[in-house]
């Protein structure tokens, strides 16, 4: 392999995805391999946009998120993980990480997915690598499991695999399926226990870890059938189950993780209030207190006036997003 000096840079944007069946638990923590396969959503309204520039003058990696510079552990995260991006080019040089999210960091709304996405693309396209969308998704990976599904827009499933190789996401069949996401701002402050974290105790010491795990390989093979037909209520009451059941084992961890908070239950209550009245509306929740509802877009101002009555909170409305692209090539 040639040693490249000289800099090079790339900017690449990535957005956010919410997964509809959730990834919750991994069989190799050094490969980033999950224990079961699961189905996305990637949105409109968050994204990241990453620049990194390979610098034959930098002493040492410098990693700034939305301006501040990272430490410790984040840090070492990026860092380890433009390490594998440099092993498998001829990029020896330190690297200038640039990243601004328009989601808040840290708050279970899923920005390491569209971080380590944007972060892969751009730090190997500015190492001179030529990766397929395939191959990107494996790599984005190893930076976060989620981050596999932002290199798609749209729909995308995870597939869960044996290995490196097979362990992947690729974009789901959705014929004009435009849902969309109103998103309740219960609480954008950094969440109490990492996903990371999270999850590993799950697996390990949950006693319902596993027939969740079982129930959503269910859960995904009626989701991609619900989402190729674009049925929204399918969707999202699938959708709905398999984040219910997915908190359920974590509250049966040792110690138990919760994430849930009273304004949580109480966006619950009115998504099930809306559903009373007729209104097509299904709650997910990730690793934080904030709840996504899935309605139609001729529904989203009823649904967010509702759910933000119900907690005293923000909204935001979120569409079907694009694919991550390269916006300044090396
Ligand atoms: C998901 N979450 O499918 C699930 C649902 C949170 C709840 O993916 O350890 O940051 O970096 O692979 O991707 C959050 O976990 O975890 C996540 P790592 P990640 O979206």
């Amino acid at each position: 392999m040639p040693v490249m000096t000289g800099d090079a840079q790339a900017t690449a944007v990535a957005h956010v995805n919410v997964a509809l069946v959730k990834y919750w638990g991994k069989r190799d923590a050094e490969l980033v391999l999950p224990c079961t396969g699961s189905l996305s959503m990637t949105l409109d309204a968050f994204w990241t946009t990453t620049t990194v520039r390979f610098c034959a003058e930098a002493g040492d990696d410098q990693v700034t998120l939305d301006g501040v510079p990272l430490a410790g552990g984040p840090r070492r995260r990026v860092t380890e993980f433009l390490d594998l991006v440099r092993s498998r080019t001829g990029r020896i040089g330190k690297a200038v990480v640039d990243s601004a999210n328009t989601v808040p960091t840290g708050a279970g709304l899923a920005s390491s997915s569209s971080g380590f996405a944007a972060l892969a693309m751009a730090a190997s396209s500015a190492g001179g690598l030529d990766l397929d969308a395939t191959a990107l998704s494996r790599l984005a990976r190893r930076g976060s499991g989620s981050a596999s599904r932002s290199v798609f827009g749209g729909f995308a499933l995870w597939h869960a695999g044996q290995d490196d190789a097979s362990s992947y996401a690729e974009p789901v069949p959705s014929a004009g399926f435009e849902p969309v996401m109103v998103v309740a701002l219960v609480d954008t402050g950094h969440k109490s226990v990492h996903s990371r974290d999270a999850m590993q105790r799950t697996v390990e010491s949950s006693p319902l870890y596993w027939a969740w795990a079982d129930s959503a390989a269910v859960d995904l093979t009626q989701m991609r059938c619900a989402v190729a037909r674009g049925d929204l209520d399918a969707v999202g009451e699938i959708a709905e189950r398999n984040a219910l059941g997915m908190h359920a084992t974590m509250l049966a961890a040792r110690p138990a993780i919760r994430y849930l908070a009273p304004a949580t239950v109480a966006v619950l209550d009115s998504v099930l209030e809306l559903r009373r009245a007729g209104v097509s509306a299904y709650a997910t929740m990730d690793a934080g207190p904030n709840v996504k509802v899935l309605c139609h877009r001729a529904d989203a101002d009823v649904v967010a006036e509702a759910v933000s009555a119900s907690a005293g909170c923000p909204t935001a409305v979120a569409g079907v997003g694009p694919a991550a692209r390269l916006v300044v090539k090396p």
